[in-house]
């Protein structure tokens, strides 16, 4: 059986919460997965629900040599949803892991390359989390997330997973960012020097393109290249006016019809081989609204 028709004779969406959250505060990403069930995620996908993983981050130190903070954890972390979401796509499941900030995206890769060999990565992203060890304010991984799966941060990744890239730069289509003055301002590297500008359509390119016309442009660099690919979400990449229960919002110019658009179009993907949805900060969603609409938004793109 091709890899193609694993994915595509899948049993349905399997939950896997992963409230790894990287500052080792224990921010609000980590009750993330559990507003989502409560605003009925579980079942509007038809999904089965594997409960949390064990990834909580208590030690908020910053790792000397490696720059990342709470690293022995972040790597067991890493290893556990690695071991989790290649035995859920063995078994024939399609992985939904519920971040959680974006460190739960190394060990998803780690996952499905296990499981399917090289694959792609679409990365829709208010920020393009490029940081690096030598460049990051926080000591965050999340913010370093795209550095250390396309091996731009070569070292920090081998030190996590032991292995560098993750995913070929090529492989990337990263939609959404709108982070490049902060970039500028914190002298960190501009995208095109890690990733083919080619594969970045930014906020900019989304608003003047449009959402429909971004998203056919990008099923169609993914359907194209016939490999299965890993969508992750930070829904930063809502414009953090709309949607304002995030660590680091941005200002995106990205509604929630534009979202829909874009991830309902990637999803009809038979190559899509699973989803991480990251950066929801529940302390600033006390009533769950905020839960609400997104969850509505994820039915609508993968039920
Ligand atoms: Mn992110």
């Amino acid at each position: 059986m091709s890899t193609a028709e694993q994915i595509t004779t899948t049993r349905g969406w399997l939950v896997i919460g992963a409230p790894m959250e990287g500052s080792g505060t224990r921010r609000g990403e980590i009750g993330a997965p559990d507003s989502f069930r409560q605003a009925g995620l579980v079942a509007a996908l038809a999904a089965v629900d594997f409960g949390d993983l064990p990834v909580v981050i208590t030690d908020s130190r910053r790792d000397p040599a490696v720059g990342i903070i709470g690293f022995d954890q972040i790597v067991a972390g890493t290893a556990l949803i690695a071991d989790t979401v290649s035995s859920a796509l063995m078994t024939g499941w399609r992985p939904f892991l519920l971040g959680g900030c974006c460190s739960i995206l190394p060990g998803a890769l780690v996952g499905l390359r296990r499981h399917s060999g090289p694959a792609k990565l679409v990365f829709v992203d208010g920020h393009l989390d490029l940081f690096t060890p030598g460049d990051t304010r926080t000591g965050e991984l999340a913010g370093m997330a795209l550095s250390v799966v396309t091996g731009y941060a070569a070292e920090a990744a081998n030190a996590l997973v032991g292995s560098s890239p993750l995913v070929e730069p090529g492989d990337v289509l990263a939609i959404g960012d709108a982070d490049g003055a902060r970039r500028r301002t914190a002298k960190a590297a501009e995208a095109a020097t890690a990733i083919p500008d080619a594969r970045i359509l930014d906020a900019a390119a989304v608003h003047t393109m449009g959402a429909r016309a971004t998203a056919e442009r990008a099923a169609a660099l993914i359907d194209g290249e016939g490999m299965p690919f890993w969508l992750h979400l930070d829904v930063d990449v809502l414009d953090g006016t709309v949607m304002p229960a995030l660590s680091f919002p941005a200002s995106t110019g990205i509604g929630y019809l534009e979202a829909e658009v874009l991830l309902k179009t990637l999803a009809s993907s038979p190559l899509l081989a699973g989803v991480s949805v990251a950066g929801f900060n529940t302390r600033q969603d006390p009533r769950g609204e905020h839960a609400r609409r997104v969850t509505k938004m994820l039915t609508t793109a993968f039920a």
